[in-house]
C-alpha cells in the first residue's frame, strides 16, 4: 500500500462483524494505511487494515503480510468463512487469491527485504531483517527463499529457508506427519519449526511445546510472543 500520511484507511479496530468492519478512518501523517493477513486459531483466514506505526514507516516497510496481537486473532473473522478471503472493501469474496499469491507477486520483480517485528509480554521488541525475501508461487506451494539474516531476535527462520508452505488441509513440510497440524498453524514447516507465528495465541510462557506464536531464538518453545509483524522493503 501507499505509505502517504494522511490518507484515510478502511478500519477494522476491534472484535467487531463483517458489517461494522467496514468503515473508514483517518491516519496520522507518520502513519501509513495497512493491510494484513491473519490466521485464526481455527484456522480462517482474512485481511484487515488500519493504520500502521511509526516504525514501521521510518524503516521503508510499505507492505505488511503477517501480524499477530491481542484482538487481532478473533478480529474480522465474522467477514469471511474458510473458503473465502476479504477484499480490500472486506466483502467476501470467492477469489482463491491468498495471501502468499499477493506476496508472491510483490516479491517477484525485484530484490526485497522482509522484517519481523516482534514484541513479548515485558513490551521489549525485537527484530529479525532478511535479504532476498521471495515467496514463490502456488505451483510450487509458496516456497520460501530467504538471504542473510540481521536482527537482535536471533535467526529462527533460515532453518525454513527452501521450504513450501503448509497449512492444515496441505502438508508440504519433509516429515512423517503433518507439522500444521501438530503445531496448529501455517508456516514453512520442515521438520518441523523454529518458528511458528501463525500458532496458537497463548500469551507468554505457557506449557505447550512449539504450539503458540513462537520465535525460538528468542524466547523459546514455550513461551508465545505478545505481538509480531512481517514487513516487505524493496531495495
Ligand atoms: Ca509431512
Amino acid at each position: 500500500m501507499e505509505a502517504e500520511g494522511g490518507q484515510e484507511c478502511l478500519s477494522c479496530t476491534a472484535v467487531e462483524s463483517a458489517n461494522d468492519c467496514n468503515h473508514r478512518i483517518q491516519c496520522d501523517d507518520n502513519e501509513l494505511c495497512y493491510m494484513h493477513h491473519y490466521v485464526t486459531e481455527s484456522g480462517t483466514s482474512g485481511f484487515d487494515f488500519g493504520c500502521d506505526s511509526q516504525q514501521a514507516c521510518s524503516r521503508s516497510f510499505d507492505t505488511i503480510f503477517g501480524r499477530r496481537s491481542e484482538g487481532h486473532h478473533v478480529k474480522c473473522t465474522l467477514c469471511c468463512d474458510d473458503s473465502k478471503i476479504c477484499n480490500e472493501d472486506l466483502n467476501c469474496t470467492s477469489t482463491v487469491q491468498t495471501r502468499n499469491d499477493i506476496i508472491h507477486a510483490i516479491t517477484a520483480d525485484s530484490n526485497h527485504a522482509m522484517m519481523i517485528l516482534m514484541t513479548d509480554y515485558n513490551n521489549v521488541t525485537k527484530y529479525g531483517e532478511y535479504l532476498s525475501f521471495h515467496v514463490d508461487n502456488e505451483e510450487n506451494a509458496y516456497r520460501l527463499m530467504l538471504g542473510k539474516y540481521t536482527g537482535n531476535a536471533g535467526d529462527s527462520l533460515t532453518l525454513h529457508e527452501g521450504q513450501k508452505f503448509s497449512t492444515y488441509d496441505k502438508d508440504n513440510d519433509v516429515g512423517s506427519g503433518s507439522c500444521a497440524q501438530g503445531s496448529k498453524g501455517a508456516w514453512w514447516y520442515r521438520n518441523c519449526h523454529a518458528s511458528n507465528l501463525n500458532g496458537l495465541y497463548l500469551r507468554g510462557q505457557n506449557s505447550q511445546y512449539a504450539l503458540g506464536v513462537v520465535w525460538n531464538a528468542w524466547h523459546g518453545f514455550y513461551y508465545s510472543l505478545k505481538t509480531t509483524t512481517m514487513m516487505i522493503r524493496k531495495y
